[in-house]
């Protein structure tokens, strides 16, 4: 393990990975300082916890306006929110300090075996499977990285765990080096965060970096069809769409290598979307020795977190459903091919300039109206009116009462937004809050 007792290190961002790999750096005897650009009143909070820790920190106008010296700091730590190019980095950068992840900077203090998960959508869920088999098989597990925890704050929370299940995002393998997980996950890939990369290559072009890394010790598991380079890893593939993948789904049954091995019947999931995260997961725990039989049963009890197709209320003939966790065209596809009613669909936000193509293709026969919120509502209208009735909405209780009148009796009414909330919430949470307590007070 390394010693960092001489090593002076800027962290950059106070957020939950700043001050976590803020922690570990301490442990392991650096001196550390926290920089974060934002303002005062935001770091509120931040800050008291800083200072409880006499951790020195530059804010505000004072970070922006920041002057780093060569030689005035050993190493550079950044938080996964901060892109590389944006100018607090590049002062760091641009005066020769080496730069790291707090993904990467922790991976190097871990003696644990990390299954990685990443992909365009259904990372959260699939993590959390992960962790849900490991803890109900015996091996203790915990749910991290881009899922809440950050590895950092992991290793320095007193706890050990058997195997880590750790969610990593595009953001996170932007700044790696030699991370490299037991076991990596590719579950799928679309266009996202078209707002932070220039292309779509360069966004699959980071999250492929999973197995940059990997040796024949090592599994990939990938989504059948996937052509891309999985290093030297042992290569497992999975498909919900089709019987040619190593283990499939199809009509409530798993398979493994054409045998059958288990039914979807006891598992509280919807769509086959969420079938190739269980297939996936499963992968991953066979190598740590449950079987796939075994890992179903420890399923049974599991239900998707919040946000994620969450039925919300069947009322006057209409289900409706919760998807705000759905902030990009993929997500919302599954979820419309995972219901079997015509849907009347919500959907906005900020623009992240996606491609509609997909949804485009989907929407005939399957999608009766849309109703259009946040600052994309007149581009996307713009977009499928064509195809379907649209209509913009100001705010979302309006959007859930204009859909209700739009609907038909057996039709379901779908906040699945495409996209970010940020224009009008502090995040997906509360915009699906909000559409729940709107379709709630429905009478
Ligand atoms: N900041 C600056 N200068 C800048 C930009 C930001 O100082 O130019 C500061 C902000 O003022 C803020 C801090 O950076 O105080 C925030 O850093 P951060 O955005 O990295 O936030 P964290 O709290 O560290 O949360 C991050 C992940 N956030 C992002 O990737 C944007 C969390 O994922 C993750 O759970 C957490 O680390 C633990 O690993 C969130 C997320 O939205 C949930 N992820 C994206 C997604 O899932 O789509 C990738
Ligand atoms: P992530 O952590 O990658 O954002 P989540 O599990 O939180 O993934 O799910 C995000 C959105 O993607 C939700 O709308 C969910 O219904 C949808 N989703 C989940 N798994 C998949 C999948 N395998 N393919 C497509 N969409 C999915």
């Amino acid at each position: 393990m390394p010693r960092l007792d001489t090593q002076r290190i800027a962290i950059l961002g106070a957020g939950r990975s700043g001050l976590a790999a803020a922690r570990l750096a301490r442990v392991h005897g650096a001196s550390v300082t926290v920089f974060d650009t934002g303002t005062t009143a935001e770091l509120k909070s931040k800050l008291a916890a800083l200072e409880a820790e006499s951790i020195p920190f530059v804010i505000d106008k004072a970070a922006s306006e920041l002057v780093i010296s060569p030689g005035q700091f050993d190493l550079c730590i950044t938080s996964p929110g901060i892109d590389e190019s944006w100018p607090l980095p590049q002062k760091f950068i641009t005066a020769g300090v080496p730069f790291t992840g707090e993904t990467e900077f922790a991976f190097t203090f871990c003696s644990t075996p990390i299954i990685a998960i990443t992909g365009t959508n259904g990372k959260s869920t699939c993590t959390e499977l992960i962790a849900n088999i490991l803890n109900g098989s015996c091996l203790r597990s915990l749910p991290c990285g881009n899922h809440g925890v950050p590895l950092s704050e992991v290793l320095t929370s007193g706890q050990t765990y058997d195997v880590l299940s750790l969610e990593i995002s595009s953001f996170q393998l932007d700044t790696i080096a030699t991370f490299r997980p037991r076991v990596g996950i590719w579950l799928n890939f679309a266009d996202d965060h078209l707002d932070r990369y220039p292309n779509r290559e360069a966004y699959f072009a980071a999250k492929a970096r999973i197995f940059e890394n990997s040796t024949p010790d090592d599994l990939a598991v990938v989504l059948h069809g996937e052509p891309f380079p999985t290093g030297s890893a042992r290569r497992t593939t999975f498909s919900a769409f089709g019987l040619s993948a190593d283990f499939t789904f199809s009509d409530g049954t798993f398979y493994a290598h054409g045998q059958p091995f288990g039914s979807s019947a006891d598992l509280n999931l919807l769509g086959r979307h969420n079938m190739e995260n269980v297939l996936a997961a499963l992968i991953a725990c066979a190598e740590f020795g449950i079987t796939p039989a075994a890992s179903l049963q420890a399923l049974k009890s599991y239900g998707v977190p919040p946000h994620r197709c969450e039925l919300v209320r069947d009322f006057d003939g209409r289900r409706y459903i919760n998807d705000s966790k759905a902030t990009n065209v993929h997500a919302v596809c599954a979820c419309i091919r995972a219901l079997d009613e015509t849907v009347v669909l919500i959907a906005g936000g900020l623009d992240k300039h996606l491609d509609y193509t997909p949804l485009r293709e989907l929407v005939p026969g399957r999608v009766r109206a849309m109703v259009t919120i946040g600052t994309i509502a007149q581009s996307l209208k713009a977009q499928f009116e064509d195809l379907i009735p649209c209509h913009t909405a100001p705010d979302m209780p309006s959007a859930v009462s204009q859909a209700r009148a739009l609907s038909h009796p057996g039709d379901a009414i779908v906040l699945s937004p495409t996209t970010s909330s940020f224009d009008m919430f502090s995040g997906y949470a509360e915009r699906g809050n909000v559409f729940r307590s709107a379709a709630l007070a429905l009478n």
